[in-house]
């Protein structure tokens, strides 16, 4: 039974991955706490996103929560990459299992946190109700708060109107349609080659190319699964060396220094089986400028093969960094373009000029049926900056992030007392397997909690030097590599008039190592219990 105070010790917001198992955790330490959740049901991601072809490009084995050993040895995938149904019946399935649904309060959004000085306490108001509680931890996800353009006479527009990210529950049929998509990032990537199949004409609006890799998917291997199985907690701490935290290929050998010949043939093996990892073949693929230029242009030359018109596969192929922009991970989507029915748009030359009432103006008319909008997110941050969190003498988060966000960790803010960010940015988050990444989270908050309770300290916050310091270090090492000369979600280059700012911290071992050493430190970097 759901109680009917409340006041509880945290209120977290978000029943994704993230939200769910930090319930779970503070229940085990005795707390009492809450998610709010704005949608009818858990999963966050996984809920919203139900476009055709959606899909985990991390495999199976790897995108799953290791906290419980039977959990993790009784589920049994059914493919190597999971499709978004099943990664949300295993979510509903680790809540029914742990009984976390009576912590959920359904149908409420967060509109408001607002931090009580005087009594240290964090005053929450929501689309239909208010919380007060000690914590507030936001799991509110990386991309979760959709990026909607404004394109001119949009709000013309009669047919229907679709968006990756808010996808309809009902089965959408597109037989017999004319269908435009915009954007050609991962959920277009997915999708395009199932709606090409339905479509009578599909139409697809690209602004910018993307890399992207075979995902070679099919059914679990179970010869694969036993053998993961077999040591599954041995494999989740190997992978977890690697710098994105996935299982590697050969991540310490070098392109520089390897005989050109022998990486074109490794190459061509990872593309055969690789997918996602396709990028951590050579370590120095994110790192030199070259080598990263060897794999670039082995993709570019896959490209042309598969693509039958040289105009088109052209206009596909892209000109930056591999890498620079996320790495999709496709089935059959190159070949979607030798279609008679799919016909590519380069938006670069010809942008969309208008909307109309069932047309869509770019080169020439087009008269469309259903538009599709793919066009991303407004990533890492928007989740927080949508919502009015007010910390210490009144500091607004929006205001304090509008020219570029700062987080300790990305687990707290200065300025925001007793307030979490699960896989906030300045953390490995969107570069490393966010399974994982989150556990680590939830487990540091969650210890983070008990120690304070039992060192009889009443408040956290980050000390605004250390917040400062850790983000010139996340820049930092992003300078080394080849992320920031792309413009990408990762920088928020995406969104107009959002600051630039690259916000993911690159490399989880040197993360892990950091974050164990300040636990060491008794929280170095953190204020507790400031006095003003
Ligand atoms: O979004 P995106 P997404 N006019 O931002 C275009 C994760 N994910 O939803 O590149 C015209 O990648 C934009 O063009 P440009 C994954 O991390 C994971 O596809 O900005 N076009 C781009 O082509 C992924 O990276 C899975 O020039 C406009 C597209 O819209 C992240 O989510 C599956 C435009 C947006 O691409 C986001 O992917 C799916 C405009 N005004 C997603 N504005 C997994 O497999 C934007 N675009 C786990």
């Amino acid at each position: 039974m759901k109680e009917n105070k409340k006041e509880f010790d945290v209120v977290i917001v978000g029943a994704g991955f993230a939200g769910i198992y930090q319930l779970l955790k503070l229940r085990r330490l005795g707390l009492s706490a809450i998610i709010i959740e704005k949608a009818d049901q858990i999963g966050g991601t996984w809920h919203w996103n139900r476009y055709p072809g959606a899909r985990c490009d991390i495999p199976s084995l790897e995108y799953s929560y290791q906290f419980d050993e039977d959990l993790q040895q009784e589920w049994n995938w059914s493919e190597k990459y999971s499709a978004q149904p099943e990664i949300l019946e295993y979510i509903n399935h680790v809540a029914d299992r742990f009984e976390l649904r009576d912590g959920i309060q359904f149908n409420e959004e967060v509109i408001k946190a607002e931090f009580d000085e005087v009594n240290s306490r964090w005053k929450i108001k929501t689309s239909v109700s208010s919380y007060e509680s000690r914590f507030v931890i936001f799991a509110t996800g990386c991309l979760s708060v959709p990026n909607k353009p404004d394109f001119e006479g949009l709000e013309n527009f009669e047919g229907q109107l679709l968006q990756t990210s808010t996808w309809p529950q009902e089965e959408q049929n597109f037989s017999g349609k004319r269908v435009a998509i915009i954007g050609t990032g991962s959920s277009a990537i997915q999708s395009i080659p199932l709606i090409a199949e339905q479509a009578d004409q599909l139409y697809v609006f690209q602004r910018t190319p993307n890399y992207s890799i075979p995902s070679n998917n099919g059914p679990m291997d179970k010869d694969r699964e036993e053998e993961v199985k077999a040591r599954y907690s041995d494999f989740r701490k190997d992978n977890w060396q690697n710098g994105f935290g996935i299982a590697a290929i050969s991540d310490e050998s070098l392109i520089s220094e390897t005989d050109i010949n022998e990486v074109h043939q490794q190459l061509e093996e990872n593309w055969e089986s690789a997918g996602l990892g396709f990028f951590g073949g050579y370590a120095d693929i994110p790192l030199d400028a070259n080598s990263n230029d060897v794999v670039a242009n082995f993709v570019r030359n896959k490209i042309s093969e598969i693509v039958d018109d040289p105009d088109t596969a052209k206009i596909l192929t892209p000109d930056y960094h591999i890498g620079g922009k996320r790495l999709c991970v496709d089935t059959g989507y190159f070949e979607t373009f030798n279609r008679e029915n799919v016909h590519l748009i380069n938006l670069k030359e010809n942008p969309i000029k208008q909307i109309s009432s069932l047309s869509l103006d770019a080169d020439k008319t087009y008269e469309i049926d259903t538009l599709i909008l793919a066009t991303g997110f407004d990533a890492m941050t928007g989740a927080l900056t949508s919502i009015d969190i007010t910390g210490r003498d009144g500091a607004k988060l929006k205001d304090q992030w509008e020219s570029g966000a700062k987080s300790y960790l990305g687990l707290g803010v200065a300025n925001f007392p007793n307030l979490f960010t699960v896989t906030g940015p300045g953390s490995p988050s969107v570069l490393s397997n966010m399974m994982p990444s989150i556990e680590q989270h939830v487990n540091w908050i969650t210890d983070c909690i008990e120690w304070m309770n039992a060192n009889d300290k009443k408040v956290i916050e980050s000390s605004k030097t250390a917040e400062d310091d850790w983000m010139v270090l996340v820049n930092e090492i992003a300078d080394m590599t080849i992320f920031t000369d792309t413009k990408s979600w990762y920088n928020g280059s995406n969104i107009e008039d959002k600051a630039k700012a690259f916000l993911p911290f690159i490399g989880v071992p040197v993360y892990t190592e950091m974050l164990e050493q300040i636990v060491a430190e008794d929280y170095k970097g953190f204020i507790f219990d400031r006095v003003n």
